[in-house]
């Protein structure tokens, strides 16, 4: 009788323990940062920080998330201010996406970040408002319409390859441009403008780049 009780306490400590384990490990991934940037995706190999060819107008931008405010305003029912940490409880999204720059590279990468037509729901984008125009901390600007953007659930990238987003890459967010060549990718984004020019041009397309900036479109204006 006594073994037996022992035995049994045992056991119940043995479960409890083993139970509490259940609980509080899967936490711990939840908690840390992911550090180990992942080089393959569903069997493609991804690329890296390096392949990138660093050529942006004023060089690589450092955003303080303390301060920082992701605006959304134009033609919007409401003005939207949103800081980093209020960004990161959006619900995220996931996609396998290749940029090209014209300059003859390209870089394959995971993306993970908040899709666009969620956010501008909660703007409330007015019926004129046709493109979207992307404001960077550098001064860079570029564009997209509007229409495209909820057709496809562009998103707003905060991590790449299962990392936050570095610096480079345009840290804290960069528009992840599907089919669309580098110059649409905007990083160090500071505010979204919603606007009625459908002939909006943005910096690189002021200066010559086609403003669709189509993969297989002209690259140069007509
Ligand atoms: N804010 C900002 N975003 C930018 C740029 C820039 O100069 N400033 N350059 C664009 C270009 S031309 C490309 S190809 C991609 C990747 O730029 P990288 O080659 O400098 O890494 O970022 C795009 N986004
Ligand atoms: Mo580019």
């Amino acid at each position: 009788m006594m073994i037996n009780t022992n035995q049994n306490r045992r056991q119940f400590w043995q479960i409890t323990v083993l139970i509490a384990g259940f609980l509080f490990l899967p936490g711990i991934p939840v908690l840390a940062e992911q550090r180990v940037e992942i080089r393959e995706y569903q069997g493609t190999k991804l690329g890296s920080g390096e392949d990138f060819r660093e050529n942006s107008i004023r060089g690589v931008q450092k955003v303080d998330t303390k301060n920082y405010r992701l605006v959304i305003d134009g033609l919007t029912a409401r003005k939207l201010s949103l800081s980093y940490d209020e960004l990161q409880k959006k619900g995220h999204l996931k996609k396998l996406v290749t940029l090209h720059c014209v300059e003859g590279w390209s870089v394959t990468a995971l993306w993970e970040g908040i899709p666009l037509p969620d956010l501008l729901a909660l703007a409330g984008p007015l019926p004129r408002a046709v493109t979207i125009i992307f404001h960077s901390v550098d001064g860079y600007t570029t564009s997209i319409p509007l229409q495209r953007v909820q057709q496809k659930n562009l998103i707003i990238a905060d991590r790449i390859n299962g990392m936050i987003l570095p610096s480079a890459q345009g840290y804290p967010f960069i528009f992840v441009a599907e089919e669309k060549w580098g110059y649409k990718w905007a990083r160090w984004i500071s505010r979204i403008e919603l606007s009625a020019d459908p002939s909006y041009r943005g910096y690189w397309e002021s200066r010559g780049y086609n403003t669709k900036g189509d993969l297989q479109g002209p690259i140069f204006e007509p």
